[in-house]
């Protein structure tokens, strides 16, 4: 089985990640996983702290010599900033100069009771009894992306082998739509990587920036909408028999686990609730193979489902969408309610992101990679990746042969 989890504070020392279920003898490239880190903290709309911070990936276990050996991959990515937090962060008694003299605790003026509306600030602060958010906001804060992203970024190794990869598009950014639907893969992908917010659309793009930059302006902050797409996925990934290994379920919540994220769509999503079947769904056509390594086959002329049939892949593009609301963070702040005094108050401020939704599409893209590269394991197994692959192809004889 693979999995992972992550550990880390926003401003405390580091984040780590411990990824098991990696088959030994794949490859890895430490400059692949630092690309898809810097990927992550780029985009127009971030805050000053992505001044501060030049994500790296060190890895401290589960490789030799460049290549896994089966055993668990530790990773992790120091902060930066931590240098600025030691006092407030400290993991034992803070320092004389920030305590409260009788109740060695800190001073109330360092503790954050404002609640930030749309925050897991004051639900956080009233479940495990703190008097200070700092203790939640410190672990809910999209800073912890970078670690799975990091996870993500070996999943897209491995998955890679099997030449399977994953991209992603920024949609919609507040009130501006992208018109993409006419673009390849690749178009969207090369369009893409030259936009400051991972938009193809040139004119859609110009316009967000714009958006991105009167809400700065105007203290607020935006959301938007991505699409992540995963090509060349083999059929039956996944599974209808139970609730827990349909793939789409899993997706979703891979997905709405990333900070901010109110919505999921898997194909025309939302949209297939408005049409008749008959406008929904992908009729099935069939080509005969000219060679055992051509594609065809079984086949459809739309891709309505987004690539999932009854919890599985069916073979086709697998298409994805989320919803990332706005940063809860506003530099003109929203009305609330002090924790302590009960107190109508202003939320607090804390540096934000404007806009971190090209970002998000990076981390969507790292966490459908885990879901993939998992979803890849329960099906071909082995215990190393030469064993894995003999599976794959064993199974793909067996596909190209219907
Ligand atoms: C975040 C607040 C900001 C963001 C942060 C997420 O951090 P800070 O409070 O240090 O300015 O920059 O995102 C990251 C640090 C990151 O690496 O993505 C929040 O409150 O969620």
């Amino acid at each position: 089985m693979l999995r992972y989890l992550t550990g880390g504070e926003s401003h405390g020392p580091c984040l780590t990640a411990i990824l098991e279920g990696i088959p030994a003898g794949l490859r890895i490239n430490k400059k692949l996983l630092d690309e898809e880190l810097r990927r992550r903290q780029a985009g127009y709309g971030r805050g000053e702290r992505m001044n501060i911070e030049a994500d790296e990936a060190e890895i401290l276990s589960g490789l030799r010599g460049g290549e896994t050996i089966g055993s668990p991959i530790t990773l992790l990515i120091r902060n930066k900033d931590w240098e600025n937090w030691k006092d407030i962060m400290s993991p034992f008694s803070p320092p004389e100069s920030s305590r409260d003299k009788d109740k060695s605790s800190l001073k109330t003026t360092d503790k954050l009771t404002r609640p930030r509306p749309g925050h897991a600030d004051l639900a956080g602060a009233i479940k495990y009894n703190h008097t200070d958010m700092r203790n939640i906001l410190e672990r809910s804060s999209a800073r912890e992306t970078a670690a799975r992203v990091a996870v993500g970024a070996i999943a897209r190794v491995l998955l890679k082998e099997f030449s399977i990869e994953i991209i992603s598009q920024v949609v919609e950014i507040g009130k501006v739509k992208a018109h993409t639907a006419d673009l390849t893969v690749e178009k969207i992908r090369r369009q893409r990587d030259k936009s400051k917010i991972s938009c193809p659309d040139r004119t859609a793009e110009k316009l967000m920036i714009e958006e991105i930059g009167q809400a700065a302006k105007a203290g607020d902050s935006l959301g938007g909408i991505f699409e992540v797409m995963v090509t060349n996925v083999p059929v039956g990934l996944g599974s209808h028999v139970h609730w827990d290994k349909k793939l789409d379920g899993r997706l979703a919540q891979a997905l709405m686990s990333i900070q901010a994220i109110k919505g999921i769509e898997i194909g025309l999503g939302f949209e297939t609730a408005r049409r008749p079947g008959s406008k929904v769904h992908d009729e099935i056509f069939y080509q005969e193979r000219q060679s055992s390594m051509e594609k065809q086959g079984f086949y459809r002329k739309t891709n309505n489902a987004g690539g999932i049939e009854g919890g599985m892949t069916n073979g086709e593009l697998l298409l994805v969408r989320a919803a990332m609301k706005p940063i809860p963070t506003l530099k003109v702040p929203l009305k609330s309610v002090d924790l302590i005094t009960k107190e109508l108050v202003e939320a607090a401020v804390e540096r934000a992101d404007v806009c971190a939704v090209p970002a998000a599409a990076v981390v969507a893209e790292a966490v459908v990679a885990f879901e993939i590269a998992k979803a890849m394991r329960e099906k071909f197994g082995g215990d190393s990746l030469g064993e894995m692959k003999r599976n794959y192809e064993a199974y793909m004889d067996y596909v190209r042969s219907i």
